[in-house]
């Protein structure tokens, strides 16, 4: 009702945080070129298996563009969907269940009408059936004005594993069609190939598999190194076609890929003794990888600021030059200077660049030794985390952006 909706806009508007004013508006009128990296898991950046690197593509792009180190997934259950809806809308996905399928009905203040606002078109390719995630019907309600699946694209017994298309073919087939696209737009691109349990046909794999005795982990690397090549392939290509200096090019890894099932091979990945709860959460950290066009000289940087992918709607508005002022929504711009160091998990945890809240275990820890200190440290970082989600949840289940008069929640 108009009592909650009032509460999360004096929250939300409490916890504005300004934009980066030497940033904001450096890519306006450029396209945004999201890609979902499947089940990425950031430490697989720089890690070296056999001696040789998994992913020399993206550790080549950790000096070719923002790069952030200290990025953590928000999603629950709804995996890449989550992803998604944490991105587009600025809000948690929900703690149980997928807000893809429950909610896809809602009003929200979604990237693709916020942009339809300043002429962009919006799709999404993606090689598996539509209606995966309930996506066809979301993405109508999301404002996408295209989505590009499973029949728009050509798929035979050899271009195809697991869940759908493969990446390499997957690039091939998506580049003409994004590049016939009147721009600006706004284009997803929803990778499949590292998806568990991490299969690749005979002959495809360029790396060894690793010898954990967990075959699921071991194969983990192989298809990570095929998507890596499958990402080289694309900027490539975006090169070829002028697209990559009219655009900025967002890579993120969507959620963890290996499981808690998994920690003894994962142990013996890391060269720890096991994974404890604090080690837990540091492996749900992904890459992300923010490629901002003609910022001559000053294009790259590791960024240790400590986020997740809730925070990504306003930092792709304020590089457009869009303001946020008048928004709903949660996360803050990854570039200004006035964010916090915060980011949350879905299952109540908390994590800022000095502590952890871990609230499987109900523990603090001081980062980043992991060193277990007194829960008085984690308490402003621990109520943080609740009010973002507990007013995150009104905000879905309530449906409660169709209260609001701001033309950018109109639906149209
Ligand atoms: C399916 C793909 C994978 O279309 O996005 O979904 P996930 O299982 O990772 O949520
Ligand atoms: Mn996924």
């Amino acid at each position: 009702d108009d009592s909650d909706t009032i509460e999360v806009e004096n929250y939300v508007k409490a916890n504005y945080t300004p934009p980066n004013p030497n940033l904001f508006g450096i890519a306006k009128h450029k396209n945004v070129i999201l890609v979902s990296l499947e089940s990425t898991q950031n430490f697989l950046i720089h890690y070296k298996l056999h001696g040789e690197e998994v992913t020399p593509f993206l550790n080549q792009l950790t000096s070719d563009t923002f790069y952030f180190d200290h990025f953590y997934h928000n999603t629950g259950q709804g995996k890449t969907s989550d992803a998604e809806f944490l991105i587009d809308n600025a809000l948690y996905p929900l703690p149980r269940g997928a807000v893809y399928t429950t909610n896809a009905h809602n009003h929200y203040q979604a990237l693709p009408h916020i942009l339809d606002k300043s002429g962009y078109t919006s799709v999404v390719f993606h090689g598996n059936h539509k209606s995966f995630w309930n996506r066809d019907i979301m993405y109508a309600t999301l404002g996408y004005d295209h989505f590009y699946s499973e029949k728009d694209f050509h798929l035979t017994e050899k271009n195809t594993i697991n869940y759908g298309l493969k990446d390499k073919a997957f690039f091939k087939q998506a580049v003409p069609k994004l590049a016939r696209l009147k721009q600006p737009f706004y284009a997803k691109f929803i990778l499949l190939s590292n998806h568990f349990p991490f299969l690749l046909d005979h002959g495809e794999a360029s790396l060894k598999r690793a010898d954990t005795g967990d075959g699921v982990v071991n194969r983990y690397f192989q298809t990570a190194r095929y998507q890596d090549e499958a990402l080289r392939y694309f900027f490539q290509r975006l090169k070829d076609t002028g697209l990559y200096d009219q655009s900025v090019v967002i890579l993120y890894g969507d959620h963890y890929g290996i499981s808690d099932n998994h920690n003894p091979a994962m142990a013996s990945v890391l060269g720890e003794d096991k994974i404890t709860a604090y080690s837990h959460y540091k492996l749900q950290k992904v890459p992300l990888f923010i490629h901002i066009p003609n910022l001559d000289g000053a294009s790259s940087h590791v960024m240790h600021t400590t986020g997740g992918e809730v925070d990504l709607r306003p930092t792709i508005l304020h590089l457009l030059g869009l303001s946020t002022d008048h928004l709903i929504g949660f996360g803050a711009d990854l570039f200004s200077n006035k964010r916090k160091s915060f980011t949350v998990q879905r299952d109540g945890s908390a994590i800022s660049d000095r502590y952890l809240y871990a609230a499987n275990v109900h523990q603090c820890y001081k980062q980043p030794t992991g060193e277990k200190v007194a829960m008085s440290n984690c308490l402003t970082l621990k109520e943080a985390a609740h009010q973002d989600l507990i007013l995150s949840d009104h905000v879905v289940y309530g449906d409660l952006l169709r209260f609001l008069r701001s033309p950018s929640s109109e639906k149209n």
